[in-house]
């Protein structure tokens, strides 16, 4: 695990902690708050801290002299005292109470002092023995949900990627359209925000007949379990479909979907509620307030004084409701996309911003064909480009040094050149550029010698092997590359792969700052197990200027529609289309290619 990653867990347990033991409210959210600065922080955090450089730590936004003293006090011992003390504090099992869904650290505290609860085992004791219901605000309906997410808990595991969540959303989404009495149906939370990972899937429905949505969703193939099965709210546990690919089939895993059954007439106020972020909803519903509003769920309403009643109930007309568009106008502020709604600077938005969108991508630079480890050939890829409508296609098979991924030797790689040559005079309608995605070696060198680098059209350079490496090493490495004058893109900048593996940490400011200066494109891999670049990276990048190309990386056919989600990526790193390469026309692309010959 990264030193920052680390670091920022860290400072989220001992948040939790806190709050645990009773630690004032202020410490408790300093804590949290420097969680999430660490853990997105640009700056190498463990070089700084080892260096015990409190001024360059302090200099970056949100850590105070407390948190720097405690980051180089992590890097410098291993770890943090006043961590250590609330371990001594907090039993282990009391934290794993805390994580089961929907348990927050009110609850658990008061099961902890009240009842003695330092585990699962003993909180499962005191469901049994009916004990629990003599907590304060606990009934048999929240019993009911704990036990449900006790079992989830034990059964599966972590967080799903994005492309795998988006078919088992797709498949409910389709199959709900078709129930008698829908009206709309859509996908919502996480997954409608494109975040790389996904909890749990969100489907919100408005329909004539519930009955008849409820029994379609808790009988269709593939449910495991049903969790909850309300008025409003059903909620099941769904097996994976067939979704094997190169990285190995999910088979076997499950996820959870909540299926939220809404009013037509209040579409945009649900929709806007359950598509989140949870602190996006906190920062527009203090926006209400501040201008004598009350938003919820049901609609914007006028606020009218003391009747704490939600207004709807009370027969109150909504200001605005029926679409999300309605809602943020009438908030006084421009349409937020819902990958922007992560209460990451966006409240201050005062124009429209117009992000990168699936239709602007008209290239992609990074391919693989049966030359070295694809399934396509030139043929059929540049089939499928163009029928996308795309101008170009670069031709990018591995290089030598891949030797599992079938790279190409020097004498095989100007054959593959001519080869592609040969297909683009052939081919109508679509570019195809001979390229390649050439390996960083460890020492930062580039895989081929300079001549045939310079007979390529397009050079994606890329790490692949030595992930593990330090944080100064991964920089040192990157910086070698981007400053080669044959390099285009540097592919998929950190090899990390989504729950997976953590790939390299460089340090993000160094990277984007040597890009800009030497004109070279990063990428977001729109692998949905990449997203590499991710989108703290990408915002940091379009933030100082740099130039971003997304690209597909396709070995197979179907990889081509993974584009959708290097897009969402690049919109929550707030990416426009014209400092993305893979939007410019064929003269301006072509031209900036060759600039670099
Ligand atoms: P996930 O499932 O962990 O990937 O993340 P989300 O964002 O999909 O979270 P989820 O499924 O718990 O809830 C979906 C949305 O519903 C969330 O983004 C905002 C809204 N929501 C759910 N629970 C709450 C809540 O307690 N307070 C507020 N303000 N909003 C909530
Ligand atoms: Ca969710
Ligand atoms: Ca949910
Ligand atoms: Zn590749």
């Amino acid at each position: 695990m990264s030193f920052q990653k680390h670091a920022s867990d860290l400072f989220s347990t001992m948040s939790q902690m806190l709050e645990l033991t009773g630690g004032d409210r202020f410490r408790v959210n300093a804590h949290a708050k420097a969680s999430r600065i660490i853990k997105d922080a640009g700056a190498d955090l463990e070089a700084l801290a080892k260096d015990g450089d409190v001024k360059a730590l302090t200099a970056i936004e949100g850590i105070g002299k407390g948190t720097a003293g405690k980051l180089i006090e992590l890097a410098q011992t291993g770890t943090i005292s006043e961590y250590e003390e609330l371990c001594a504090k907090v039993p282990a099992g009391v934290m794993e109470v805390l994580g089961i869904q929907g348990l927050g650290p009110k609850t658990v505290k008061l099961m902890w002092e009240q009842k003695g609860v330092e585990s699962v085992d003993d909180l499962k004791g005191i469901i049994a023995d009916g004990s629990i219901l003599e907590l304060p605000r606990m009934g048999a309906k929240t019993v009911e949900n704990i036990l449900s997410s006790i079992a989830f808990l034990e059964s599966s595991g972590s967080r799903l990627p994005i492309g795998i969540a988006q078919q088992v959303a797709d498949r409910f989404v389709a199959m709900l359209g078709q129930v008698p009495g829908t009206s709309r149906v859509a996908f919502a939370g996480s997954l409608r925000r494109g975040q790389e990972s996904i909890g749990d899937v969100d489907i919100l429905i408005a329909t004539d007949d519930p009955d008849a949505a409820r029994e379609a969703f808790i009988s269709s193939d593939g449910v495991m379990q049903v969790l909850a099965k309300g008025d409003t709210k059903c909620s099941i546990r769904t097996a994976i479909g067939d979704s094997a690919s190169r990285w190995g089939s999910e088979e076997g895993s499950a996820v959870q979907v909540d299926l939220r059954i809404v009013d037509e007439s209040c579409w945009g106020a649900a929709l806007l509620y359950f598509t989140g972020s949870k602190e996006h909803g906190v920062r527009l519903r203090q926006r209400a307030i501040s201008m004598g509003m009350t938003l919820n769920e049901y609609g914007l309403f006028e606020d009218d004084g003391s009747d704490p009643s939600p207004p709807q109930t009370r027969g109150v007309e909504p200001i605005a409701c029926a679409s999300e568009e309605a809602i943020y106008l009438a908030l006084g502020m421009p349409f937020i996309p819902p990958t922007m709604r992560e209460d990451r600077g966006e409240m201050k938005l005062s124009e429209p911003i117009h992000v990168i969108e699936l239709g602007d991508i008209k290239a992609e630079l990074h391919s693989h064909t049966v030359a070295s480890d694809g399934k396509m050939t030139i043929e059929e890829s540049a089939a499928i480009a163009k029928a996308r409508g795309f101008h170009t296609l670069a031709i990018t098979d591995h290089s030598q040094s891949s030797a599992v991924a079938g790279g190409l030797k020097p004498d095989r790689l100007r054959k593959h050149i001519k080869a592609v040559r040969e297909a683009n005079g052939r081919i109508e309608g679509i570019t195809l550029l001979p390229g390649s995605e050439v390996d960083i070696l460890v020492d930062g060198t580039l895989d081929y010698e300079d001549d045939l680098l310079h007979a390529l059209d397009v050079v994606v350079a890329s790490p692949h092997a030595g992930l593990r490496a330090k944080p100064k090493q991964a920089t040192k490495r990157l910086l070698k590359a981007i400053a080669h004058p044959c390099v285009h893109i540097i592919g998929h900048p950190t090899g990390r792969l989504i729950e997976r593996r953590e790939g390299l940490s460089p340090d993000m400011n160094e990277i984007i700052a040597a890009a800009i200066e030497h004109d070279v494109a990063l990428e977001i891999n729109s692998h949905w197990m990449r997203l590499d670049l991710r989108d703290t990276h990408v915002r940091a990048a379009v933030e100082a200027g740099a130039l971003i190309s997304i690209n597909c990386d396709d070995h197979q056919p179907g990889d081509y529609d993974n584009l959708i989600f290097g897009v969402l990526t690049g919109q929550r790193g707030w990416l426009k289309p014209e400092q993305c390469i893979n939007t410019w026309d064929a003269a301006k692309l072509h031209g900036w290619l060759k600039s670099k010959r």
